[in-house]
């Protein structure tokens, strides 16, 4: 195999490649050899390939047709670690999630219905269900609209995404530990996943604001060692095991929101500072700061509805997410993104 059918897409705020999953070798070693090729790494610069050395632009969305009742394609994602090369399935993609729906009607996977269409997603990593709701007037996807997300130049068509089953895809529960609030290395964490693994931690208690710049937080070398520390016990506790070769859980410093929002976040994705905010990352985050006793108890602001719709502050803008509560837990968790196709051909390994 020396080249393969590649489309380049933008989804959400991050970007990389989409393939079919049959236009991949079949057998994993075979695969991960090719995406490596394609991606040009292990090399920070990524320069021998399309990555974007980047964590949020070297990542790869791997779509088929599902055999699952009630769903169109299944959506597996793949993080691309630029530097080391590491391959890791450990995550879901919201923001990539955005290019699922669109690729699967451009690649004939669902027939595109008139003015808008929707397509059933089960997502591998996470082991849940989103729909996506793409524009697409006169049969065919459109890219052009008016529905804007900070952290994106311009703006597109929308694409609703409603998550189902995302409280504690990947942990258990919605708050693995069964606790509000977990001690570790003597700082206060909330733990919670309602579709991303995170770790809400008071930025505070960092002896920081919350509103330091990306490249403050990036050269904070004493500030990411514990992190990290925190993070490799969080894992654990999170029922994910040995996390130091994964990308989960996400670290989350929260402060005071300052735009009107349920609280302002700086996220390590776990070693690269987010310039924005990761989309099942916010999900978890505004989940998270809802619970009483949290660690954002006292900072969060938000107004007692069911369905809840809050804005996750982020170095960029902010993020909306609806929640729906049931039973003290999360059942429908809803987001705008948008996509756009930026390339589709031929890759070559
Ligand atoms: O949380 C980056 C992103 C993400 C993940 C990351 C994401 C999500 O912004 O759903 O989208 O946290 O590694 O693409």
């Amino acid at each position: 195999m020396n080249s393969i059918p590649c489309m380049i897409m933008r989804g959400g705020t991050s970007k990389g490649p989409f393939f079919l999953a049959e236009d991949l070798p079949q057998e994993k070693a075979a695969r991960d050899k090719a995406l490596l090729a394609i991606m040009g790494s292990p090399d920070g610069r990524q320069i021998d390939g399309i990555g974007g050395a980047h964590p949020l632009t070297s990542k790869v969305a791997i779509v088929s047709r599902s055999e699952r009742d009630g769903v169109d394609v299944d959506y597996l994602f793949l993080q691309v670690t630029p530097d080391t090369g590491m391959i890791s399935d450990a995550q879901n993609c919201g923001n990539m999630l955005a290019g699922v729906g669109p690729f699967a009607i451009e690649r004939g996977l669902v027939r595109a219905q008139n003015i808008e269409t929707t397509v059933r997603v089960y997502m591998v990593n996470s082991d849940s269900r989103a729909d996506l709701i793409v524009q697409t007037p006169d049969g065919q996807v459109i890219y052009k609209g008016d529905a804007h997300i900070d952290g994106v130049p311009k703006s597109h068509a929308p694409i609703l995404q409603n998550y189902f089953g995302t409280a504690g895809a990947q942990c258990g529960a919605l708050l693995p530990t069964g606790q509000v609030i977990d001690v570790i290395d003597g700082t206060e964490c909330t733990l919670v996943d309602n579709g991303m693994p995170s770790v809400l931690l008071r930025a505070a208690d960092f002896g920081l604001s919350g509103y330091e710049s990306l490249e403050d937080l990036e050269n904070n070398e004493e500030l990411k060692v514990r992190l990290e520390f925190i993070r490799l016990q969080a894992g654990t506790l999170m029922n994910l095991g040995d996390v130091s070769e994964k990308t989960i859980p996400k670290m989350c410093l929260i402060a005071p929101p300052r735009q009107g929002g349920i609280i302002s976040t700086r996220t390590f994705i776990p070693r690269r500072v987010h310039q924005a905010v990761g989309v099942l990352a916010a999900a978890s985050d505004a989940a998270g700061c809802m619970i009483i006793g949290s660690v954002a108890e006292g900072m969060a602001v938000f107004e007692d509805n069911n369905p809840c719709r809050v804005n996750v502050e982020h170095p960029s803008g902010a993020l909306t997410v609806e929640l729906e509560w049931e039973g003290g837990t999360v059942i429908r968790t809803a987001l705008l993104r948008t996509a756009r196709k930026i390339m589709d051909g031929t890759v070559f390994l």
